[in-house]
């Protein structure tokens, strides 16, 4: 017997930026990721504050996903996903993100999207907003540091849930919200990049300017969650956090205190707004101790109350440690760093693997809020080989995918509320943090490479077959 709910959703994740392509086509805008040249482990990408003929933009073709759904959606239908988890575009919508009639042609491409999922019995899970601001609010407002942009997010939330609200249920209001408590958020998330021109990894860096940000997005999400659930009941409206696990690195009491307000701050801030529906206690002496101020309007103790979450999602790659002692070593990860931990192995780019802190993760997060919980990000990154006959053998994903679901099943025994798993990188995409193609998550492999090259087309990994296997006996057979 399987340990998941019947109604396990089974299926992959997405995002427009960086699998979709057709960055100006029919009236889209270029957004923050467009601004983005491409880079690798070693050198960071660019963001431009105009597009140079002499830099690679990846995402401006991607793997074209806007010529190829129909191909794609039914690659994911042969492997039985119930759930595809992809986000809208915003500047495909609003191509400035201050219009205030929305771009039909835009509105039309995902309505062919939708349709195509539901045609195959897909239930679309839909990223409002994934780290795709549109640039024009960049240049203008320097993004979210400027409330203004609550208005223009609520207005291309009532677009896209009036000409949706029949096609889509389960919605999320932003990607990895908590990006904004690090300081790579601010180009990822915030968009508060105004006029800079540079590697990314040297966005000049305020934690004023970064939290104010953040508060205008706490009361964006809370005013669509609010307003969705007034005016479509059906609809289930989440979070979405870049859930980092920490461990001290000793049992050094210091130790310990660090790694507790290292969770607070990376994992907790955000969520105890958007699940509980205000600030969390330690949130003041956070701020005092950064050395800034909040600054709210009256009303929005009250906007943060109404607007709670109905389901929790999290994106889970890895864990790090926390340590006062200054002697350990570094490891990377997607935005944050930490301490290198001994008991684990790391990816090829220095991510280290962790699949019993997944299921810690998520006693963690079921034990403090007590609403369901889905795991809408996971996978490995990795280089693979194309052999002649067109298989790609993964034997390496299968491991780090097959290792996480265990663990997720174990959690289930412990008593979580999982709904669903949608490992990252269903197709080969390009990398949010490097750019690159040779980064791949994919169970389908795609003919796209870091020169620009490849005729797009799509073979399956070995990893295709065995997660078919996985979603038809509803994960128990994982061998
Ligand atoms: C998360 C982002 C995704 C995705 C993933 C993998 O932080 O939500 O957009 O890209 O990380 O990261 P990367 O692409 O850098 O390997």
């Amino acid at each position: 017997m399987s340990v998941f709910r019947d109604d396990f959703l089974w299926g992959g994740a997405c995002a427009a930026n960086q699998f979709e392509g057709g960055w100006d086509l029919d009236g889209k805008g270029p957004s923050v990721p467009d601004m983005c040249t491409n880079g690798s482990h070693t050198t960071p990408k660019w963001v431009t504050t105009a597009i140079r003929p002499d830099k690679f933009y990846p995402s401006h073709q991607a793997i074209d996903f806007y010529h190829h759904y129909e191909e794609d959606i039914a690659l994911f239908a042969e492997m039985g996903f119930k759930v595809f988890r992809t986000s809208i575009n915003w500047t495909r919508i609003f191509p400035t993100g201050e219009e205030t009639v929305p771009n039909e042609k835009g509105l039309e491409f995902y309505d062919k999207v939708f349709d195509c999922c539901k045609r195959h019995g897909i239930e679309p899970l839909v990223t409002i907003s994934h780290y795709e601001l549109p640039y024009a609010l960049v240049e203008k407002y320097n993004g979210w540091a400027d409330r203004r942009l609550v208005d223009f997010y609520m207005n291309y939330c009532k677009a896209i849930f009036e000409r949706y609200k029949d096609k889509v249920k389960y919605w999320l209001t932003f990607n990895e919200i908590n990006c904004g408590t690090m300081p790579l958020g601010a180009l990822l998330g915030l968009g508060t990049v105004q006029g800079y021109e540079g590697p990314v990894n040297q966005v000049p860096d305020d934690p004023q300017v970064r939290f104010q940000a953040l508060h205008h997005q706490f009361i964006a999400s809370a005013l669509a969650v609010a307003y969705a659930h007034e005016h479509y009941p059906q609809f289930k409206m989440g979070n979405m956090d870049c859930f980092i696990t920490t461990y001290p690195y000793t049992c050094d009491p210091a130790d310990i205190l660090a790694n507790q307000k290292a969770m607070r701050v990376t994992n907790w801030y955000c969520s105890d707004v958007q699940v509980r529906g205000e600030y969390p206690s330690y949130a003041k002496r956070l701020w005092d101790e950064m050395g800034i101020t909040i600054r709210m309007e009256p009303g929005d103790a009250e906007i943060l109350k109404k607007g709670t979450v109905d389901f929790y999602t999290f994106s889970y790659y890895m864990s790090n440690c926390i340590t006062t002692h200054k002697d350990a070593a570094q490891v990377d990860g997607n935005i944050a760093t930490g301490f290198k931990n001994p008991y684990l192995k790391a990816s090829d780019w220095g991510w280290q693997i962790d699949p019993q802190g997944l299921r810690y993760s998520l006693n963690e997060i079921y034990d403090r809020y007590r609403i369901p919980v889905m795991v809408v990000e996971n996978g490995l990154g990795a280089k693979d080989t194309l052999e002649a006959d067109g298989t790609v053998h993964d034997s390496y994903r299968i491991d780090y995918l097959r290792s996480h679901i265990e663990q997720m099943a174990e959690a289930v025994k412990d008593g979580v509320d999982l709904m669903g798993y949608t490992p990252w990188g269903c197709i080969d995409l390009v990398s949010a943090s490097t750019g690159e193609m040779a980064k791949r998550y994919g169970f389908i492999y795609v003919k796209k490479y870091d020169d620009g090259t490849g005729d797009y087309s799509r073979l399956r990994k070995d990893s295709f077959y065995w997660y078919k296997k996985v979603i038809a006996t509803n994960g128990e057979d994982l061998a």
